[in-house]
């Protein structure tokens, strides 16, 4: 058991004082605002719920920052693709755990608390299954073990390399499952992450492009009530090509063709018409807008004020992992619709409200939605994923309640999160986690041999 004490916590309630929790087996058990600090509690000055990053690709991680030189033609998200798809042929097992270990301790230390880690590298280098189809994923699993981080395992359906069917490509073979294997794959995933404590599975149809209509059928009973999650309208050609498939935009497509409901979030849906929005919205399923990744794949811009204004669920991912933190991907989704609109504090909630609170409600919501995660934020029965953030940073100075998330959001760059509980552990102290230096080291050889 552990006893918390902060003097300020954000609950589901809002803003509470002199707050105590009780952690017991990894999870909440209690919550007690206005008392006074008990001995033996551990005390700190504010406390957030930690929040999800629900949409990883964790091997991406490895190469961050080494897709920014221009090629001979225009560098598109497409080009951006073929970088990606060699680095991902190169990668070994020891590769992949090595990277998501380090991944998912940065992602710790910046407020991520749970990962919904969207996983299709399944296999080999040469495209053939590994003699356990689930090594991979076994790998995630145990990078997450290792961290500390909530796992959403989201196995991906990948089978073809454009709307319609077309054969995949020779840089897509480690991706690709028929439906029968993708069955033994998620049998064999869910036994990975079966020892791994608060994890949980769901699907993920890799996108309109890489699956069938007749292939989402028959996966989609695989999820077993978990999340499905979907790449969506991230792209104008991918838009394009979808209506010259079915005559419909891919938003449109899904929710006339998909049973998309509360379960299912739509990653980036960044192409998408009021009437779409509108329609995405009464589903209650969840935009996964992946703010920092979309930016730096020149996506575009999700209509976010739009979304919002219909009564629609986001929650915030890290996608590519070029950058990870909670600060980061909720600045630059406010920053884009602050240059799209040109005005400022669009996603907050209304007249005098901050703009950092509005985002973080909605990301906390949104995340623990999109997840399947009932129990959201800082009250008993929610996992032990809390965030206290240091006082003494000059961006948090003076502030108090909701002023503290806009500081740490908008002005703090670096070095406002204080101690990260993952599962009732204690993984981060003074804004370090436990792991950093060693996970670095692996880390850095694995990325050393991958780059020379
Ligand atoms: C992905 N990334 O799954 O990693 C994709 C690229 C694809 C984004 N869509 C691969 N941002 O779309 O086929
Ligand atoms: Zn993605």
């Amino acid at each position: 058991m552990t006893r918390l004490h902060f003097a300020s916590a954000l609950l589901p309630s809002g803003w509470a004082t002199d707050v105590q929790v009780v952690v017991t087996a990894g999870a909440i058990a209690a919550v007690t605002p206005n008392v006074a600090p008990a001995a033996g509690d551990e005390r700190h000055s504010i406390a957030l719920p930690g929040l999800a990053s629900l949409h990883s690709h964790a091997f991406q991680r490895g190469m961050a920052g080494l897709a920014e030189l221009r090629g001979d033609s225009t560098d598109t998200f497409w080009t951006w693709r073929e970088t990606m798809y060699r680095f991902a042929l190169a990668m070994t097992p020891d590769d992949v755990a090595a990277v998501a270990t380090l991944l998912y301790v940065e992602m710790l230390e910046q407020g991520f608390t749970h990962v919904g880690e969207f996983h299709y590298l399944h296999h080999d280098r040469d495209g053939s299954p590994y003699a356990d189809l689930a090594e991979m994923a076994a790998r995630i699993a145990q990078a997450a073990q290792d961290s500390g981080i909530g796992l959403t395992l989201l196995p991906s359906f990948y089978a073809h390399a454009g709307f319609g069917g077309a054969a995949p490509h020779a840089g897509q073979r480690r991706f690709i499952c028929s439906v029968d294997q993708f069955a033994k794959l998620m049998a064999a995933s869910r036994k990975a992450i079966s020892k791994l404590p608060g994890a949980n599975i769901g699907i993920a149809p890799h996108s309109l492009r890489a699956v069938t209509p007749d292939e989402l059928a028959a996966i989609i009973p695989l999820a077993d009530g978990g999340p499905v999650h979907i790449h969506a309208a991230e792209q104008v050609k991918e838009v394009e090509d979808c209506q010259a498939w079915s005559g419909r935009r891919p938003v449109q497509w899904l929710l006339e063709h998909a049973p998309v409901d509360q379960r299912w979030c739509l990653i980036h849906a960044t192409h998408t018409t009021n009437d779409e929005l509108a329609a995405f919205a009464r589903t209650g399923a969840v935009a996964g807008l992946c703010p920092v990744t979309e930016a730096s794949l020149g996506d575009g811009t999700f209509p976010a004020r739009e979304f919002v204004g219909a009564g629609g669920a986001f929650g915030i991912g890290t996608d590519s992992n070029v950058l990870v933190g909670v600060a980061d991907e909720l600045r630059q989704l406010e920053y884009g619709q602050r240059l799209k609109h040109r005005e400022r504090n669009v996603l907050s909630g209304g007249a005098g409200a901050s703009t950092g609170r509005a985002l973080f409600d909605h990301a906390l919501a949104g995340g623990a939605r999109a997840l399947g995660r009932p129990t959201v934020g800082l009250t008993p029965g929610g996992r032990g994923d809390i965030v206290t953030l240091d006082t003494a940073h000059p961006s948090l100075a003076g502030r108090s309640r909701d002023a503290v998330i806009d500081g740490w959001i908008f002005a703090a760059g670096s070095g406002a999160i204080d101690c990260v509980w993952a599962g009732g552990n204690k993984v981060v102290e003074g804004g370090r986690h436990k792991l950093r230096r060693s996970a670095r080291e692996n880390f850095n050889a694995s990325v050393r041999r991958l780059v020379a």
